[in-house]
């Protein structure tokens, strides 16, 4: 099976997730490092113009979203579990409340707090991939308020590890560690000081200890370069399709992300699962359309 390669930087917490995952499956990979703002010229033209990170590349399967990305490693490499047996749906739905209350909490949390400090080409960049004002004052103001709240989540979290087992679905841990703990990492990241904020709830710092201690499997590097050409040298997988959308195939179709960065891309409709839509040869959209799916398989 050719290599797992994942492009991204190291201070991009989606991408500590998907780390966090390839540890607790103890696989081996090659890191892409991309740039945190644009332009990303080794990136978009693996991906049709989708500029966000984590992506995942194997062979000349890419694929977008961290959501997208485990689902993924754990169909390919079903050793070690993320998504643990009789609690698949509460990894999934535990996944998604992390990606958004707790990363919206700790995204202000942590930019309320290193404020003025926040480099203005950084915030030039996600104003215009948010098409939002990143507005510090607003994030200085709310920030007192996103640390009650991101030691409401932490709470929440020690109760489920009350009852003394290691992990959040018990001794092994699964995707929801990952993705409470990539948060957690963030504010440690980036505001080590927020961290003492939860340091009296009973098994929280274990919990933290235990999930650092996973790692990231072993990883190496590899060149942007290196990229492009495993995936210029490789073959898709063949993929599925919904049978509600087989007439879609081969068909001009744009996609994009919900969260947010919702500028589309089209390509030629080459499958889809319940969670996800493969497309090849594709290219940013030249117009604005809006998708209401919200991961991207792009091959
Ligand atoms: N829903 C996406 C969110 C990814 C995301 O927002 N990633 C951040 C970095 S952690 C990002 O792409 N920021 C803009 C950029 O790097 O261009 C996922 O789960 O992968």
């Amino acid at each position: 099976m050719p290599e797992v390669i994942l492009h991204q930087y190291d201070s991009s917490p989606f991408s500590e997730k998907v780390r966090i995952c390839l540890g607790i499956k103890g696989l081996a990979w090659s890191a892409v490092d991309q740039p945190v703002i644009m332009p990303k010229p080794d990136l978009v033209p693996l991906t049709g113009g989708y500029r966000r990170i984590p992506v995942m590349q194997i062979g000349a399967d890419i694929y977008c979203d961290s959501q997208l990305i485990v689902r993924e490693l754990d169909r390919r490499f079903p050793g070690r579990p993320l998504f643990p047996r009789g609690s698949e749906g509460l990894a999934i739905g535990f996944e998604q409340w992390c990606d958004k209350g707790l990363f919206q909490s700790a995204v202000m949390a942590i930019f309320g707090s290193i404020g003025d400090g926040v480099d203005p080409a950084f915030i030039k960049d996600r104003e215009a991939l948010s098409g939002q004002p990143f507005n510090i004052a607003a994030m200085k103001a709310l920030a007192p308020f996103a640390i009650t709240q991101i030691k409401a989540h932490a709470a929440l979290l020690a109760e489920q590890l009350a009852d003394g087992r290691a992990f959040f679905a018990g001794e092994d841990p699964c995707l929801a560690d990952a993705a409470a703990y990539y948060n957690f990492w963030f504010i440690r990241t980036f505001c080590p000081g927020l961290a003492d904020r939860f340091a009296d709830l009973a098994n929280f710092d274990a919990w933290y200890d235990r999930v650092t201690a996973i790692g990231h499997g072993t990883r190496a590097g590899m060149t942007p370069a290196q990229a492009l050409q495993a995936a210029a040298t490789a073959e898709p997988e063949e993929i599925g399709t919904l049978a509600a959308e087989a007439d879609l195939t081969g068909k001009s179709v744009a996609l994009a992300a919900t969260d947010y960065g919702r500028d589309p891309i089209v390509g030629s409709f080459a499958g889809s699962t319940l969670y996800s839509l493969a497309v090849r040869e594709m290219s940013r959209a030249s117009d604005w359309s809006r998708s209401t799916f919200r991961a991207l398989a792009i091959r």
